[in-house]
């Protein structure tokens, strides 16, 4: 059976998504982050020497990188399901979404966290980081303009429109992605 390595507040959560929305079997070990640290426990090393999660174990094969698992999960037990309804043509755009959440989003979203940590020491680089997280969110808010889901009509394993939401969200840009009314609500980005 599956195994996720769980931290609790992680991308983790991306991949309990996709398993319930596959309605797949798994188990979870879970890790409790440090509560002044924030930091995960050491012991999470056991099962990746990165020390991050997520972390999949299923059978032999382990792997920690939340975009390689979704892909990993979607070909071997999807059955075509979250993935692109015509692989042949949609292929490119599926990787390059389920890559654009840990690659160009994600990098402005943890300099965001991470330089707020410094105070007014921070500041020249605020507007930078500022400008690049606006310009992620309309790059995404225009790929969604008249639908819901980055590829085709349904739900993929790259997401929705929720992820643009948790990414402003989680970056203090809440009120710059409003989900209009009848928006799907799960998500896997
Ligand atoms: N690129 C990796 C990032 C993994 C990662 O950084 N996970 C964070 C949680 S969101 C973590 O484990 N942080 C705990 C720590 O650094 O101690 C992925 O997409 O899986």
């Amino acid at each position: 059976m599956i195994q996720i390595h769980h931290l609790n507040n992680s991308r983790s959560q991306r991949i309990l998504w996709l398993l319930e929305e596959l309605s797949l079997e798994y188990e979870l070990v879970k890790y409790e982050r440090d509560k002044t640290t924030n930091l995960a426990p050491e012991t999470l090393r056991d099962a990746h020497p990165l020390g991050k999660s997520p972390v999949m174990v299923d059978g032999e094969i382990t792997i920690a990188e939340s975009g390689a698992i979704i892909d990993y999960i979607v070909a071997t037990y999807g059955g075509g399901r979250l993935a692109p309804a015509d692989i042949a043509a949609e292929q490119n755009k599926y990787n390059e979404w389920l890559h654009y959440s840990e690659g160009s989003a994600m990098l402005p979203l943890m300099l965001h966290l991470y330089v707020a940590r410094l105070g007014d020491a921070g500041a020249p680089l605020r507007d930078r980081i500022d400008g690049e997280i606006a310009n992620n969110l309309k790059y995404m808010e225009d790929a969604l303009q008249g639908r819901d889901f980055f590829m085709g009509n349904d739900l993929t394993g790259c997401g929705n429109r929720t992820y643009k939401l948790r990414f402003g969200s989680m970056s203090g840009y809440g009120a710059l992605c409003q989900v209009p009314s009848g928006a799907s609500g799960g998500a896997v980005g």
